[in-house]
């Protein structure tokens, strides 16, 4: 028999704290705002580098649809890692359709994304009806969900000017349990006492750009001088030559700047 919906949802009640607060538990508990953004084609070796940097992260974030070997049953195995080692899942698909649409993105497919990814992102271009849409079908599953919106992206001549980010913001207001934070450059201002978690990604100590317009930051620029909660990185330790070493170095420097942000 299974749990119907109301049902469903007590048990998210007594189990789960909310996702915010998730978040800022675990980034205590573990001493880390680093979100590693695993950018591999093979889910294979993510689940492997799950196990050995998952102590030193908040957030694993992926891109679901680069995956050359994904199944459900893996991704599973992923989830089951990011519960023993206490991060969240986070699939960065950057929903940028009419509702209907995202709705089916989100829940159905080969991905069936809601069903483990505590975290996704969103545009707010279309917008808020992608909102009001995906905190429906989130409701379905019996696991807390939650997203962060784009509000300004790292990237060289990216359009999301201050007109843009404005309105971005009054979507979150309105959509303020769906919507647990920001991606963004700094640190955005809105009109209520929510502690929006705000993302920054772009992060590198040894490199200011890529060749495609990515834009780099240190970690201590992203906290201290943008404002950001959680810092995420992909390549600066994907292509280091010791992977551990240098999460526990991003996690080092991001938790630093975050105790003295925070203070
Ligand atoms: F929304 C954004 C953004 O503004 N910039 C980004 O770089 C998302 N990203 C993602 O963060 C991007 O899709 C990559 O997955 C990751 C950054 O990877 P890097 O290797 O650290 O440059």
């Amino acid at each position: 028999n299974q749990p119907n919906v109301d049902e469903k949802r007590t048990v998210v009640k007594s189990n789960y704290l909310p996702i915010r607060e998730h978040i800022r538990t675990i980034i205590e508990e573990k001493k880390s705002n680093l979100c590693l953004s695993a950018d591999l084609t093979n889910l294979d070796e993510i689940i492997e580098l799950s196990k050995q940097v998952g102590d030193y992260i908040c957030l694993l974030k992926i891109h679901c649809d680069i995956l050359n070997d994904f199944t459900m049953e893996k991704i599973r195995q992923l989830k089951t890692i990011s519960k023993e080692k206490n991060f969240l899942l986070f699939e960065d698909r950057k929903f940028a359709d009419i509702g209907n649409t995202v709705s089916l993105q989100y829940t159905k497919g080969l991905s069936q994304i809601c069903e483990w990814a505590d975290l996704v992102t969103v545009h707010a271009l279309p917008g808020d009806g992608i909102l009001k849409a995906l905190e429906e079908s989130s409701k379905e599953v019996g696991e807390p969900r939650g997203c962060f919106l784009l509000a300004q992206m790292s990237s060289k001549g990216a359009l999301t000017d201050e007109k843009y980010v404005k309105a971005t913001v009054q979507y979150a207001e309105k959509y303020q349990n769906f919507v647990i934070g920001f991606i963004a450059q700094s640190r955005l201002s809105t009109s209520s006492n929510i502690d929006y978690i705000h993302c920054t990604p772009g992060v590198h100590i040894n490199s200011s750009e890529d060749k495609f317009g990515q834009q780099y930051i240190s970690p201590a620029e992203a906290v201290l001088q943008r404002g950001a909660d959680v810092i995420i990185c992909g390549r600066a330790i994907l292509e280091s030559n010791d992977r551990v070493q240098t999460a526990k170095l991003y996690q080092t420097e991001g938790y630093k700047a975050y105790q003295q942000k925070r203070q």
